[in-house]
C-alpha cells in the first residue's frame, strides 16, 4: 500500500478529505469538528484518516459512537469496549469519525439509533450495530486485511483477568482472597506468554490483545490509584506485554485519560 503522511497546518476538516483515496492523513486532536448528522451531535473529529486504494470505505469514514470523557470536554472517555473497537479500526487502518456520547445524559438521537443505549455503536452498511464482540467480528469479516482474528483456542486467554481485577478493586477486606485470585490469573497469563508470547497469538497482535489491552490499562490505573497496587516484578512477561500493547500508536491514540478511568471506577470502589 502506498501511503503518505500530511500534517495539515489549517485544521478545518472538510468532507473532501474523506474522498482522498491515496493518503494516510493524521490529524491532531484539535481537529475536532461539529457534525450535522444528528441534532445534538458533537464529533470528536476524524482522528486518523488512513485510506488505501483498496479500502472499500475510503470515500466515507465509518461513524462510531463512543463514551465521552467526564473530566475534559471533547475528549474520549474511559470505556474499554469502545477502545477495543477503536483499536481494531486503527490496526486495520480504517478511517472513522468518532461521536462522543455523554452517558450521564444520553441524547435522544443516540437512544433512537441504539435502543440498548450502550456504547460502542458503529454504522456498518447503513445499519447501527452495538456490542464490541459483534462489531469486531463484523469488521474482521468486512475488512479482513490486515487479519486480526485470534484462533478460537486462544480467544479466551486472559479472559478472567478483568473480572478478578474488579473483584479486587471492589474488595474492602484485604484477606478475602480477591488479590490472590487476581494474582493467580496474572500468573497463569505470565506462564502462557512465556511459552507463546510476546502476544497471545505469538509474534503478531490479534483481536484478543485488542480486547485485553484496554482492560489491563484500567487495571493499572485503577489499582494504582485506589489500592497503591501494581503488577509485581515476578510477572515480567505480563509487564512486557502491557508495555508492548500500551506503546502501540493505535493504543496511544485511543486510550482513556487516567483521570477518567479513576472517575469511572469510583462508584464501584466507594460502593
Ligand atoms: N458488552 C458490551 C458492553 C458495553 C458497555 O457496557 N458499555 C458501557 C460503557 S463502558 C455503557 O455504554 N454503559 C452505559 C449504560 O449502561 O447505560 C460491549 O462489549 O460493547
Amino acid at each position: 500500500m502506498s501511503t503518505a503522511r500530511i500534517q495539515p497546518t489549517a485544521f478545518a476538516l472538510s468532507s473532501s478529505f474523506r474522498h482522498l483515496g491515496l493518503f494516510n492523513l493524521r490529524l491532531p486532536q484539535s481537529a475536532a469538528v461539529s457534525s450535522n448528522c444528528f441534532g445534538q451531535l458533537r464529533s470528536y473529529g476524524t482522528r486518523r484518516l488512513a485510506v488505501s486504494m483498496s479500502s472499500v470505505s475510503s470515500s466515507n469514514p465509518l461513524e462510531i459512537c463512543v463514551k465521552a470523557s467526564v473530566t475534559t470536554p471533547n475528549k474520549l472517555g474511559d470505556c474499554p469496549f469502545c477502545q477495543r473497537v477503536l483499536l481494531t479500526l486503527e490496526e486495520k487502518h480504517l478511517p472513522y469519525d468518532t461521536k462522543l456520547v455523554d452517558l450521564g445524559n444520553k441524547p435522544e438521537w443516540f437512544l433512537k439509533i441504539n435502543p440498548n443505549s450502550k456504547v460502542p455503536v458503529i454504522k456498518l452498511d447503513e445499519k447501527w450495530m452495538s456490542d464490541s464482540d459483534v462489531i469486531t467480528q463484523a469488521l474482521e469479516q468486512k475488512y479482513p486485511d490486515p487479519p486480526l482474528a485470534t484462533p478460537p483456542e486462544k480467544a479466551s486467554v486472559g479472559s478472567k483477568i478483568f473480572s478478578t481485577f474488579i473483584g479486587f478493586l471492589k474488595s474492602k477486606d484485604p484477606s478475602d482472597g480477591t488479590e490472590q485470585a487476581l494474582l493467580n490469573e496474572l500468573s497463569s497469563f505470565n506462564d502462557y506468554l512465556k511459552e507463546n508470547g510476546p502476544f497471545i497469538n505469538g509474534k503478531e497482535v490479534s483481536a484478543v490483545d485488542l480486547s485485553l489491552g484496554p482492560k489491563l490499562h484500567h487495571l493499572e490505573i485503577a489499582l494504582g490509584h485506589y489500592k497503591t497496587w501494581s503488577v509485581p516484578d515476578s510477572l515480567p512477561y505480563v509487564k512486557s506485554y502491557m508495555k508492548a500493547i500500551f506503546s502501540r500508536d493505535s493504543f496511544i491514540k485511543t486510550r482513556a485519560q487516567p483521570e477518567d478511568v479513576i472517575a469511572g471506577w469510583r462508584p464501584k470502589v466507594v460502593g
